[in-house]
């Protein structure tokens, strides 16, 4: 792969609306990027392995729990940060991006906000320096967009609870150390468990043949009456509410991290726009590449004003989930786009490894379909200007 000479585009001097800290932060996790993963990231890719090696620099940027407080091992940081700490790991890749969106917002953050006092102190601790892996259950084979409709479940033993069921395409499922997994008692309600690798019963074979995320190890979790202890239940909330709920925080970071996929590939298409020589004059010189390269920063720019906004409103507790699916949907097929109009800048080049464009493009496959698809966001947005449900 190419040397990593990524410059951040940032047409609107948006860095005058960040703090001193969010510059910090931000490129703290940018040099991590363009030293630990840039590299290397290619060769995983290619060879369908998350590189485990980057776990503990993954920790020390602070992308496992940014926001969860300090007391319990997070960075205590706020949303802005949290999105701008995302933003750099998917600009290196959406599926390192995946690992740290899925330990953070949906594994921390339910025992976190969900869980009791003496599993946050168990949990989060070991979750955020890395020393355990999560992973986060809510699919099924039969239940994808429709999770209400789940059919795994737990019955009270009395002395334990018995689990049974399975949930498929679950990032961080092949190696995660525990798994917080939703689940139905015996009256329909959904709750979240923390399942433990070594349970009996509980297996996590791995999903092979992926052409997208082939850097992120994803896999199914398979419950065979598997005995569950009482204290493992998150007691704090239940219903579709409280998966949901850490959904929110997943798809905000997503919001983020679409943007930094986007400007790498347009910081690519733009150094090769102005190097690439046909008809003895650099390529970028024409009417057509300007087109793409100029609708691009245009795009891309929007895209940071709804991610910073959406961020501010986070700080202050007032965004809604509506607004979440709106910047999550926006900025992915933004990205997605820019992935594949940036890829014919670069003419045959766009396909090879040797660029990092062709891998986003086939990892924005993925984000643009899960944390609910880009259908699911459209219908959100729907029912809440219209007060009507069109999803049933
Ligand atoms: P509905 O009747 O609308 O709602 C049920 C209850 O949930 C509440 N609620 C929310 N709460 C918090 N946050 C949200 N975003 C919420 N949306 C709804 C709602 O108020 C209600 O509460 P209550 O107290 O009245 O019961 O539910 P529905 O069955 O009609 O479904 C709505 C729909 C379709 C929007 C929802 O099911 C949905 O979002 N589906 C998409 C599924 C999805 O996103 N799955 C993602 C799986 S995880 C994943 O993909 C991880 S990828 C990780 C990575 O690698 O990065
Ligand atoms: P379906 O729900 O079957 O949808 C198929 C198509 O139908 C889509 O285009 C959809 O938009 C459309 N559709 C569905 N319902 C409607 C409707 N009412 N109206 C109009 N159109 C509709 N899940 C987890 O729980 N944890 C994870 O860690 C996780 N990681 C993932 C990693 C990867 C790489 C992938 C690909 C997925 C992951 N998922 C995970 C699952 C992901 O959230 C689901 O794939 C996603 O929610 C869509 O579900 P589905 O694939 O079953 O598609």
């Amino acid at each position: 792969m190419k040397p990593d000479l990524f410059q951040a585009p940032d047409y609107y001097q948006l860095d005058e609306l960040l703090s001193e800290e969010h510059k910090m932060v931000r490129d703290a996790a940018r040099s991590w990027v363009k030293r630990e993963v840039s590299p290397i990231i290619e060769d995983f890719a290619q060879r369908a392995e998350f590189p485990k090696q980057i776990i503990s620099g993954l920790a020390e940027i602070g992308a496992f729990g940014p926001y969860i407080p300090e007391e319990y091992g997070g960075a205590g940081l706020d949303q802005i940060s949290y999105g701008l700490i995302m933003q750099e790991i998917e600009r290196g890749d959406s599926g390192v991006r995946s690992t740290s969106s899925v330990q953070s917002s949906l594994v921390m953050y339910p025992i976190w906000k969900y869980g009791s006092e003496e599993q946050r102190k168990k949990y989060l601790p070991k979750l955020a320096s890395g020393e355990f892996i999560g992973c986060f259950g809510l699919t099924e084979p039969d239940h994808g967009s429709n999770p209400a409709g789940m059919t795994t479940n737990f019955k009270d033993m009395g002395d334990h609870y018995l689990l049974n069921g399975a949930k498929l395409w679950i990032s961080n499922a092949p190696f995660a150390d525990i798994a917080v997994v939703w689940a139905k008692n015996e009256e329909g309600r959904i709750y979240g468990l923390v399942v433990e690798r070594g349970m009996e019963g509980f297996s996590t074979p791995e999903t092979h043949n992926k052409w997208s995320l082939r850097a992120s190890a994803t896999g199914e979790l398979i419950f065979d009456n598997v005995k569950v202890p009482k204290e493992n239940l998150l007691p704090n909330k239940s219903g579709l509410g409280a998966p949901l709920g850490c959904l929110d925080s997943a798809r905000y970071g997503i919001a983020w991290g679409a943007i930094g996929a986007a400007m790498d590939c347009y910081d690519t298409a733009l150094r090769y726009a102005k190097e690439r020589i046909q008809f003895d004059k650099p390529i970028g010189a024409t009417q057509l590449q300007q087109k793409k390269l100029a609708e691009m920063i245009t795009e891309i720019t929007k895209a940071q004003l709804l991610a910073w906004r959406l961020g501010v409103l986070r700080n202050e507790g007032k965004a809604t989930s509506a607004q979440i699916s709106m910047a999550k949907r926006n900025n992915v097929e933004m990205a997605i786009k820019i992935a594949r109009e940036a890829r014919q800048i670069l003419g045959g080049m766009g396909i090879t490894g040797e660029y990092s464009i062709m891998r986003h493009m086939m990892n924005l496959e993925s984000v643009i379909t899960y944390e609910g698809t880009h259908d699911i966001h459209l219908l959100i947005t729907g029912m809440d200007i219209t007060g009507m449900s069109a999803f049933k």
